[in-house]
């Protein structure tokens, strides 16, 4: 550990104290506070204010039983939660994961990345995470559904448009956000925007679901160009076939690029004439597939059965689109000795500290999931504005304005980068960005106490 400032070392020894057990949330820690020592340097107020401790620390971490009924009459038990990280520019705001991997750490970790990234969209969004040890993999609709009526009957308490306003992550999507709002408005009475990701029925946004993937792709062009470079011609590698890998594939694809592997859980799939989108989308959306069943349907491509064999394939640029820490040093190493010259992170905190080493020693451009991947949230904000206005834009209108906020991030990180003499590190440059518009903010509100 160095962070080249004592006074952020002694946070970090205090927060690995007291956190000892939360590996993910004392990594996304260790990230951010190593970038942001040089800020301090020039805003002695922020350490006066007890600003970084008072960011460490959730406002507000809810946990709760979640008692549902499955279709053999068994009762189950999970545990949900919600940690409501920062409110100082805005009400809390961020997705609700339901993965057999959830633990305090994972939300604490995804709660506190939330923060920077809202930040950076430049809208009035604070940071939270929330979600359930609930595994949805083989459970029935029915079993969804109660699921998540049960997890709402105790959320409900804690959310609303102007508090906190959960969306979807992992093994939570359109299907289950309806669930969760048809609940949440049986128990308030009340139809508002307190939870983004809804059907276009009822209250959602045109683009909200590709939002993600082609945020990525949008903040990815701007910073190929940096370099002279474009997608167009590229041979890219997608981590994952969820929400997020599917559209950015679709839209690296539309950009000129050629996707040769898409992952799931189980495997991989390597294609090297370039996998057919359409196809891909309609085993994952339509028929909720495994991605093997790809190899069965389609021409050229083989299925092997190793998760992280994936970063063997040799491509111009890899998007990890799947979930945190899939990424390693060597992985790192491996894809940057097969000529990899850019990495963009569509998942929350894929790329391994190791990892992300590797690709600053080896001057591979890399876009950092806080600042790639929010055009998600962006368009959840879109959303929530649009049902306060109760209207609703056209898709153009959306992705326009979702190419103007991921160029403004792009622009933001640059800035930060550059200004801090750490130019075109644009991981140091989010930290920076995103850190001073929340301190600023927590500045002028005062320490409560
Ligand atoms: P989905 O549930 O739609 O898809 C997740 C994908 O990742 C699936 O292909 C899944 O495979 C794979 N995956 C999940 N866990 C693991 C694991 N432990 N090992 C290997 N593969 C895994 O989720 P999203 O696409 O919404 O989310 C993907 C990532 O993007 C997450 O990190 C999320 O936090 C992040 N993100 C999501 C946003 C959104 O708007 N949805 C916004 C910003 C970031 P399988 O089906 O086999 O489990
Ligand atoms: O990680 C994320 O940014 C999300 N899962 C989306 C959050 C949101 O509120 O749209």
């Amino acid at each position: 550990m160095s962070f080249g400032n004592e006074y952020l070392e002694e946070i970090y020894r205090e927060t690995e104290k007291r956190d000892r057990y939360q590996k993910e949330f004392l990594q996304a820690v260790h990230e951010v506070l190593s970038g942001i020592g040089v800020v301090l340097d020039s805003h002695p107020e922020y350490i006066k204010a007890g600003i970084i401790p008072r960011l460490i620390e959730p406002e507000r971490v809810i946990t709760f039983r979640v008692s549902w009924i499955d279709d053999g009459g068994k009762v189950r038990v999970n545990r949900g939660f919600r940690v409501q990280y920062n409110s100082a520019i805005g009400p809390y705001k961020g997705g609700l994961r339901f993965h057999p991997e959830v633990d305090l750490s994972v939300m604490k970790f995804l709660g506190f990345e939330q923060c920077f990234k809202n930040a950076l969209t430049g809208l009035a969004i604070g940071g939270g995470k929330g979600g359930a040890d609930f595994d949805p993999k083989g459970k029935s609709d029915g079993e969804i559904m109660r699921f998540c009526q049960s997890f709402m009957t105790e959320l409900e308490k804690h959310i609303g448009q102007f508090t906190d306003i959960p969306a979807g992550d992992i093994g939570v999507g359109e299907r289950e956000i309806g669930y969760l709002f048809g609940q949440f408005k049986r128990l308030r009475n009340e139809h508002s925007g307190a939870l983004t990701g809804k059907g276009m029925s009822y209250g959602g946004s045109a683009i909200r679901t590709q939002a993600t993937g082609y945020g990525v792709c949008y903040f990815t062009e701007n910073m190929l160009r940096s370099r002279g470079l474009s997608l167009d011609g590229m041979s890219a590698v997608v981590s994952g076939s969820g929400n997020v890998a599917l559209h950015c594939a679709e839209k690296a694809v539309a950009l000129g690029a050629k996707v040769v592997a898409m992952s799931d859980s189980s495997g991989y799939i390597y294609v090297p004439g370039g996998i057919d989108i359409g196809l891909m989308k309609q085993i994952k959306e339509k028929e909720h597939a495994r991605i093997s069943e790809y190899a069965r349907c389609a021409e050229g491509a083989a299925f092997i059965s190793d998760r992280r064999g994936i970063w063997n394939v040799k491509c111009d640029i890899a998007f990890p689109c799947a979930t945190q820490n899939e990424l390693d040093r060597e992985a790192a190493n491996i894809l940057s000795e097969n000529g990899a010259v850019a990495i963009a992170e569509g998942a929350n905190m894929p790329s391994t500290p190791g990892a992300i080493e590797t690709f600053r020693k080896r001057n591979i451009l890399f876009a950092p999931a806080k600042a790639a991947n929010a055009g998600g949230v962006a368009a959840s904000g879109f959303e929530m504005a649009q049902n306060s206005a109760r209207l609703s834009w056209g898709a153009e209108e959306v992705d326009e304005r979702l190419h103007g906020i991921m160029r403004q991030i792009y622009e933001s990180c640059s800035a930060a980068a550059e200004e801090y003499n750490y130019p075109g590190d644009l991981a140091v440059g989010a930290n920076i960005a995103g850190f001073s518009r929340i301190a600023e903010a927590m500045l002028a509100q005062g320490v409560a106490y």
